[in-house]
């Protein structure tokens, strides 16, 4: 999009001669920093095929605000800004669009070097979830329907195995056995969520380390990219930040070999995360945590592969393979998270219990 229609987005909220510059490496939404001078922003385009509801984003945004204004919390909620007509959504020829404050002073970091920045990104991710313990999550609308059911997510797979692009399929045949050969992380997490002490909560679901934000000395200040934010469990954020901040190398890497668990990481999403979140978890919960690691690297592989058969059309693809080399990392990811399962849950076990 060009910087001519973003100027007339930016009129609605009275913002003019802006400088705007693309930024982030988000899969789905188009984001820019923009600064007027004297203050910065973050606009974002929001991917309506993927959000069909985009308003949601911003009443959920709203419900958890007024709920820390009513609990006298101090949590720095990242909330979209009104147009000046009202608006926290703007609709315009070229789509709908949201803008919120450029936290002061802050910075994102796109690989995790550190187990210091594992344990940062963790009680962040800990602490957002605690910030509405007493916050009925069930007021939260869904923004993205079933968004993390690995069930649903395993079926849709089946399905474009079968009614997928058939040359791509036929190129396949080691990748969707890997897929069947995992196929019973999905009976582990059916069973799970069957659990009546699998609880509902305030969850962020996206938990990549580009989504914290950092202050200069390196200190984790609040957590941002809240458009999925809602009801679901634990395993959800656990297991995404055990997906992206274990490995030095990230999901893109079609080197696989560099592919690596790294179990000093391991150690500090997990303190991170249970510093705040250790009372409330119940014991089911707790049990599982290590688990939850191999549910949403499995569910990551059966989308992007889901998506290389679909073609593309819902991540995109900067070249021919990518999805495949995505899925393909995620699978031989998956293989090295369940080696450590076992020893990485006894660690949860002995400490927090
Ligand atoms: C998408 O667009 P982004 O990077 O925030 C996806 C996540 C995936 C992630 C994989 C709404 O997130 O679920 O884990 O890509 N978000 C949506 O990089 O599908
Ligand atoms: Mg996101």
């Amino acid at each position: 999009m060009s910087d001519v229609n973003l100027q007339s987005v930016l009129l609605e909220y009275g913002i003019t001669a802006a400088r705007i510059t693309k930024i982030g490496g988000g899969l789905i939404n188009s984001t820019w920093k923009v600064t007027d001078g004297k203050a910065a922003y973050i606009l974002q385009q929001i991917n309506t095929h993927v959000f069909s509801d985009p308003y949601l984003i911003a009443a959920n945004t709203q419900s958890l605000k007024e709920h820390l204004k009513t609990t006298g919390s101090d949590y720095p909620l990242v909330a979209e800004i009104p147009t000046s007509s009202g608006k926290l959504i703007l609709q315009k020829a070229e789509g709908h669009f949201r803008l919120l404050p450029f936290v002061d002073n802050s910075t994102t970091i796109s690989v995790v070097e550190t187990p210091e920045q594992a344990y940062e990104a963790s009680y962040q991710f800990g602490s957002f979830t605690k910030a509405f313990s007493t916050f009925d999550a069930a007021r939260l609308h869904t923004t993205i329907p079933q968004f993390h059911d690995l069930a649903l997510r395993y079926a849709q797979f089946v399905d474009t195995a079968k009614n997928g692009n058939k040359n791509r399929i036929a190129a396949c045949k080691s990748e969707i056995e890997a897929i069947q050969s995992h196929a019973y992380l999905v009976n582990d997490w059916q069973q799970f969520v069957a659990n009546s002490e699998a609880r509902q909560r305030v969850m962020h679901h996206d938990t990549k380390i580009s989504n914290v934000l950092f202050d200069d000395a390196g200190r984790g200040l609040c957590v941002i990219d809240l458009d999925t934010v809602m009801p679901g469990y634990f395993l959800s954020d656990v297991g995404d930040m055990m997906r992206t901040y274990l490995s030095p190398a990230n999901e893109e890497e079609a080197d696989y070999s560099k592919l690596q668990v790294r179990p000093e990481f391991f150690e500090a999403v997990a303190k991170g995360y249970l510093q705040n979140m250790a009372d409330t978890l119940t014991s089911v919960e707790l049990r599982s945590f290590a688990k939850s690691g191999g549910w949403l690297t499995y569910m990551q592989a059966l989308r992007f592969l889901a998506d290389y058969f679909n073609d593309d059309r819902y991540y995109g693809a900067r070249y021919e393979l990518q999805n495949l080399v995505r899925a393909n990392n995620q699978l031989a990811l998956l293989r090295h998270l369940l080696v450590h399962e076992r020893e990485f849950q006894s660690f949860v076990m002995r400490n927090f219990r």
